[in-house]
Parts: C-alpha cells; structure tokens; sequence
C-alpha cells in the first residue's frame, strides 16, 4: 500500500474508531442522564400467616414446588439450608454451622445457590440440600435471585450485578438509583418478579420494586402496617434482638402471593403487594 494510501486507511480508521467510540460515551452518558421516574407507593395486603416451627437467621427466601427455601446466617446460629412447609414445619437440608455466614439463595434449573457475606463462596446444592459445587464471588454477597438465565445479587454497597451460574463471571453490573427518599444501597433479600427485583432495604420497615434493566427503584412500599397485627408473642421474641429486621420475600408464581418475613421472625405473612398511587 503506498504511504498516502496507507495514512488515508489510518486516517479513515482512526475516524471510524473515534466516531464508534463518541457514540459509545454518549449512548452510556445517556443512559445514565436518564433519569429514574418518581417512586410509586405500594401497600401490602395480609391475606394469611404461617408460624415457624423453628425460626431462622433468614437471609435467602424462594418459592419452589409448594414450599419454601431459607438461607441462613450465622448470627447467633448456623449457616443453613432450610425447607419450610407451608404449615410452617421446617426441616433442614444442610448444615455449614459457623464455618460461613449465609446470605441470598435462589433456584435456577433445579439448582440451589447460596450466597455467603465475606467468604467470596456461592454453594450450589441439589433440591435435597446434597452440596454439588461451589464457586468464586469476587464481591460481598447479600441479596440473591435470578432472572430465568442469569444470577442477580447485591453487596450491599449500592451496586447490582448479574452472574453466569455456571461459573459466576460478572456479566453486568450496575448502580442502585432512586430519586425517592428510600435509600438503594442496602437492597437485601431479593426476589425476581415479572421482570422486576423486589427486594428489602436492610434495617428499614421499606420493600422497594427496582427496574433490574436500569437500577432505578420505581416502586416502595412501608411495611410497618405489620406491627399492628403482631402479637405479643411474636413482638417479645423480634425485639429480642435489634437484628431481628425485616428480610425475606419469596412469590408463588402459581397463586401470585408473597411471603414476607425478616431474621428470627416466628412468622412468615402472604399476601400481595397492591399500587395505591
Ligand atoms: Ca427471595
């Protein structure tokens, strides 16, 4: 090629590059210029209640074949696997002790996995508890679901990111937005519903519908409603420790409840979250 040629190719290649690369920087500027929309406010409706046979340290909360799967941690307990019917009888699948701290679970393709907090380990179990793998997490683990093909978790410093469950690369990874009050960053206790991530913010009576494509919170709804129907019972025993806040949401798919519950709550409540505004 003779040399002008070859300075008209660089010349042309280099433009082309700057050019890719201006629309690039701007379709992410403006994807980040776009502003989240203004939280809607949701109520949640109490339709029945299920008491524990045992409580749990509950950090995982998925819906799956009639029943539920808990994840627990180790505060004050054991990281475990636990299956709760929905007469509240709960049985253990796994036991990892105080070896880890438990955090998020979630089921995908018959496959249990379980976060733990600081560890950067993410358990892969049978529907059993039988423990199949384990994998490498770069980043804390808190909250955990997923979107029918990729893994969604938090690590409770504001970002969500989504996994490959086969070996857990990051495959995306985006920051937690509102322009509400309701701060993002300590979205917990996760559950994938009709394209949405309902989560709870950690220590605050707040459940929040986050866009998973945009991070921004476009619903919240104030779950302290539920301190009017406790009992004393179950006040002595959630106030017994300051721990003891709201965690754990899990959907049946088949009816549309929810299942909402928090750490050491002796009760699980179901219902359904409504729009009122
Ligand atoms: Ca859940």
């Amino acid at each position: 090629m003779p040399r002008t040629g070859m300075t008209m190719f660089t010349c042309f290649a280099r433009r082309a590059v700057l050019a890719l690369g201006f629309a690039l920087v701007s379709a992410t500027a403006a994807l980040a210029a776009k502003e989240c929309p203004a939280p809607k406010q949701l109520d949640f409706v109490v339709e029945k209640k299920i008491t524990r046979s045992l409580s749990g340290y509950t950090q995982g909360l998925e819906f799956r074949n009639g029943k539920l799967y808990e994840s627990t941690g180790r505060t004050g307990g054991q990281t475990r696997l636990n299956l709760i019917d929905l007469d509240g009888k709960v049985t253990t699948l796994a036991d990892l002790g105080t070896s880890v701290f438990g955090e998020g679970l979630t089921i995908l393709d018959g496959q249990i996995f379980q976060l733990t907090w600081q560890e950067n380990l993410v358990f892969v179990y049978d529907l059993h508890g039988k423990q199949l793998r384990r994998m490498k997490n770069p980043h804390l683990g808190w909250g955990l679901a997923n979107d029918g093909r990729n893994l969604l978790f938090t690590d409770g410093e504001g970002m969500l990111r989504y996994a490959d469950p086969k070996t857990f690369r990051i495959t995306r990874e985006l920051p937690l937005r509102s322009v509400g009050e309701v701060e993002p960053d300590w979205l917990n206790e996760l559950e994938y519903v009709d394209g949405k991530l309902y989560g709870n913010i950690y220590t605050t009576p707040w459940i929040v519908r986050v866009d998973p494509d945009s991070g921004c919170v476009e619903a919240v709804a104030d779950m302290s409603p539920l301190n009017e129907i406790i009992t004393p019972d179950e006040a002595a025993a959630i106030s017994a420790s300051a721990e003891n806040v709201l965690n754990g949401i899990a959907r049946d798919p088949a009816t549309g409840l929810f299942y909402i519950t928090g750490k050491r709550w002796p009760m699980i409540y179901v219902g359904k979250f409504r729009d009122i505004n």
